[in-house]
């Protein structure tokens, strides 16, 4: 059986080539007209970028290498006794496209588990950090200190040739994934525990290992929740702010923990990865108000307060998704097995019931249905993970690997550094003024 490193060292010159055909035949192509809204309006449906991990359709959602959520489920190894699929094996369809063994999965495991240790004046940076500094800040700065000891960075400066930059590159996007539960889990105990971690464990696969750090691991159920979890908030295709600044920032070479650190950074903005721990703060707030066991009327009415307050109704909505997000219908299928009766999850239903009729009425919003944080905070603190300004941390863990299978590629296939061009509001109207 072969390892990921050899797999990918056989796809990569095949891969070369394929891109090589891909431009002779339509480089000169046009996708279509750019307009001048596309400048002003964050871009939104610009053809701009090449990611292979995953493509979002707006009606059907996410597709892992063309795999849909629920035939992920089918066919990537679960644990034993599990159902859930292991992240292990979407790692490893994100970056080849095919589905490993059971074996291979397990190697990928056991070589996560073997490179899991942070290095001391990480786990400093971290104890010394205020409980006060949010959660994703801390980790953002521990990612970014682990650019100390890249493979990627010492090669560069020893005068690697451009052609084996992917070899290094796999290496660090290997030791980032396996490090992240340290990190995430010495986090989560400093600044609501007591600080003390449990080593990794290496015969566990990574999310049971992740769960164990963060004070979980007894509950199969939990460990279960963390390998659906880390699976589906993987990648979202790469124009997301995240993916996107990954891949940006990985163009100037800069190594993955650089460039996975400013992916959080953008993550931990609350209308993206931060929405899951505003999701659960808004439905807090909510029960306050009006009870829980809530009439319709009365939900409807906080909804409609909170959007006349000029504030967004947090998990709802998507720049690219026009239909409920199959990341939140897989995540309620989760709750309708495990969770049937947990009011909270009953409330998440009943506002499903009534938000897009509200969306809809206000206007505004292209896409009146719920995405992937309406849902998510539900879950967790069903298992007792109360810790809302928590709940992005392992957003975060989960989108390293897109972010990384994507910044293997780009080595792998030499992407150039990243440089579009950018306008004056003077020189747009310079440029339109006689037209
Ligand atoms: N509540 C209230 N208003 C909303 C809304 C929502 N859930 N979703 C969109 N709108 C508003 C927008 O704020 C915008 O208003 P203005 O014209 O006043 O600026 C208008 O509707 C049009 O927006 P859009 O084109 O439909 O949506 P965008 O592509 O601009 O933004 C998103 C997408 C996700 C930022 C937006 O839907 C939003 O703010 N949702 C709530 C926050 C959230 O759940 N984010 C998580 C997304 C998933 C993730 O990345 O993790």
């Amino acid at each position: 059986q072969l390892t990921l490193k050899e797999r990918l060292a056989e796809l990569i010159p095949a891969e070369i080539e394929k891109v090589k055909a891909i431009r002779a035949e339509h480089g000169k192509k046009a996708f279509g007209p750019v307009t001048v809204d596309q400048l002003y309006g964050g871009m939104r449906g610009l053809p701009a970028l090449i990611w292979d991990g995953s493509v979002l359709d707006p009606e059907e959602g996410i597709r892992f290498r063309g795999k849909s959520i629920s035939e992920c489920k089918e066919l990537l190894p679960t644990a034993p006794g599990g159902s859930e699929p292991l992240p292990e094996g979407l790692f490893w369809l994100l970056l080849t496209g095919e589905i490993p063994s059971q074996e291979q999965v397990t190697e990928l495991s056991r070589d996560w588990a073997a490179r899991a240790e942070i290095p001391d004046f990480v786990k400093e940076i971290i104890d010394r950090c205020p409980p006060t500094l949010h959660p994703m800040s801390q980790f953002s700065l521990a990612v970014t200190a682990l650019n100390h000891d890249s493979a990627f960075a010492k090669a560069y400066q020893e005068g690697v040739s451009k052609k084996e930059y992917w070899g290094s590159t796999f290496e660090d996007c290997m030791d980032l994934i396996a490090k992240l539960p340290n990190i995430a889990g010495r986090i989560f105990r400093n600044v609501f525990g007591d600080g003390k971690l449990p080593v990794i464990d290496p015969s566990k696969d990574y999310s049971a290992n992740l769960a164990a750090l963060l004070g979980f691991g007894d509950n199969e159920a939990f460990v279960e929740l963390l390998r659906l979890y880390v699976t589906i908030h993987s990648d979202h295709e790469g124009g997301n702010v995240s993916a996107h600044t990954g891949k940006l920032v990985g163009s100037a070479l800069s190594d993955p923990f650089l460039a996975f650190s400013a992916s959080l950074n953008g993550l931990a903005g609350p209308l993206h990865g931060l929405a899951n721990q505003e999701v659960l703060l808004w439905l807090r707030k909510m029960q306050d108000k009006i009870g829980e066991n809530a009439t319709d009327e009365a939900v409807k009415e906080y909804v409609w307060s909170t959007l006349k307050s000029g504030q967004v109704v947090p998990g709802y909505g998507h720049a690219v998704l026009r239909k409920t997000d199959p990341r939140y219908t897989a995540q309620r299928e989760f709750a309708l097995k495990h969770l049937p009766d947990n009011p909270l999850f009953k409330l998440v239903g009943q506002i499903y019931n009534i938000v897009p009729g509200i969306l809809l009425e206000a206007g505004k919003a292209k896409n009146p249905w719920p995405n992937v944080d309406a849902h998510s905070g539900v879950l967790l603190t069903h298992y007792g993970m109360h810790q809302m300004q928590f709940y992005t941390v392992l957003f975060g863990v989960s989108r390293a690997f897109g972010v990384a299978s994507q910044l293997i590629w780009d080595r792998a296939l030499g992407a150039p550094l990243e440089r579009p061009k950018s306008y004056s509001s003077e020189a747009i109207q310079k440029m339109f003024k006689d037209r």
